[in-house]
């Protein structure tokens, strides 16, 4: 398989122990998170030669992502190290009403070293040398929400790949990152893929719809589109050919945060195994359900090559 690059922020994140609410919390555990780090640790750990494309401040957090990227087999070589600006933090707030979990998050991560990513990060040696030759780039639109200079590095993106690199974002609409509720940045991102990931509930909130025709209409360049259609299932969508659908797994859910990321890893792994849009969905979902049932951001395990074919070759009635 050839080079997945990832681009995006990683922060540490701190979770209360037993799932209490903050206000009662005095224990943490803790854990290292990030849309688009999450993908890449997962990427690499299926055995995907990963790179990871960021800014880390040279606190202790930044040397702990680094070793997570490190001991996850991930190349950090193009990441900056900002000696000005620290790391970025955040807390979620895990609650349960009558068998629903539901996450919150708080970010500490205004002025964090990846919120200066830029068009510089993207044009340095390093950088440069991995997104021209990348077989896929994958980000998502929480970069886009970072700041203005992180806005104008990603919608510039496509400028800077190679001719047969293919670009896929995973829209993860954050209101909370989107302060004043302009999202041309968004949209301008979503312009440039060719390959797009979005649950049908933020597509509703961002674009007022999840319709994958008029998603295709709207933005020329998109081929396939991956829908996360509720709880139960998702499908995929190419322009103007056929639609898959398939089931997700049913799991005792710990914490949901990370499922998205997890399940994007594990369609791209599918990808890159060449195999075909109903194997990506089920290695997705398996991917998603390893996310689901840990208290962290990523899955504990993944499966090894063996689990991959089994997974990829399910039967609909296995399944
Ligand atoms: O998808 C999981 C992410 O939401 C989490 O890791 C934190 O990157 C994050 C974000 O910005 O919400």
């Amino acid at each position: 398989a050839g080079l997945q690059v990832t681009i995006g922020e990683a922060m540490v994140v701190l979770y209360p122990e037993d799932q209490r609410a903050l206000a009662e919390a005095d224990r943490f555990g803790s854990d290292v998170g990030g849309a688009e780090f999450n993908v890449a640790t997962s990427l690499a750990r299926l055995g995907l030669p990963t790179s990871w494309v960021s800014r880390l401040g040279t606190d202790g957090f930044g040397a702990r992502i680094r070793r997570v990227a490190g001991e996850s087999g991930v190349d950090t070589s193009a990441v900056e190290l900002d000696p000005s600006r620290p790391t970025g933090l955040y807390v979620k707030e895990t609650t349960r009403t009558a068998g629903d979990v539901s996450t919150r998050m708080h970010y500490h991560r205004s002025g964090s070293a990846a919120s200066a990513l830029s068009s510089a990060t993207l044009a340095s040696p390093a950088a440069a040398a991995l997104l021209t030759s990348a077989e896929l780039v994958h980000t998502s639109g929480i970069t886009a929400a970072l700041s203005p200079t992180a806005a104008e590095a990603v919608t510039g993106l496509r400028a800077v790949l190679g001719p047969d690199t293919r670009l896929s974002v995973d829209l993860n609409y954050r209101p909370q990152l989107w302060g004043d509720g302009d999202t041309s940045a968004l949209t301008a991102l979503v312009a440039q893929a060719d390959l797009l990931f979005l649950g049908r509930d933020e597509a509703e909130a961002c674009f007022g719809h999840g319709d994958a025709r008029r998603l295709f209409d709207a933005h020329p360049l998109l081929d396939t589109i991956v829908v996360k259609e509720d709880a139960h299932r998702a499908s995929v969508h190419r322009r103007g050919g056929v639609e898959v659908h398939v089931r997700c797994l049913s799991v005792d859910v710990v914490e949901p945060i990370g499922a998205g990321d997890a399940f994007a890893a594990g369609f791209l792994c599918g990808l890159a195994e060449r195999r075909d849009d109903a194997a990506c969905l089920r290695l997705g979902h398996a991917l998603a359900a390893l996310a689901l049932t840990s208290a962290g951001d990523r899955p504990l395990s993944v499966p090894d090559e063996m689990d991959r074919e089994r997974i990829a070759g399910a039967s609909d009635e296995d399944w």
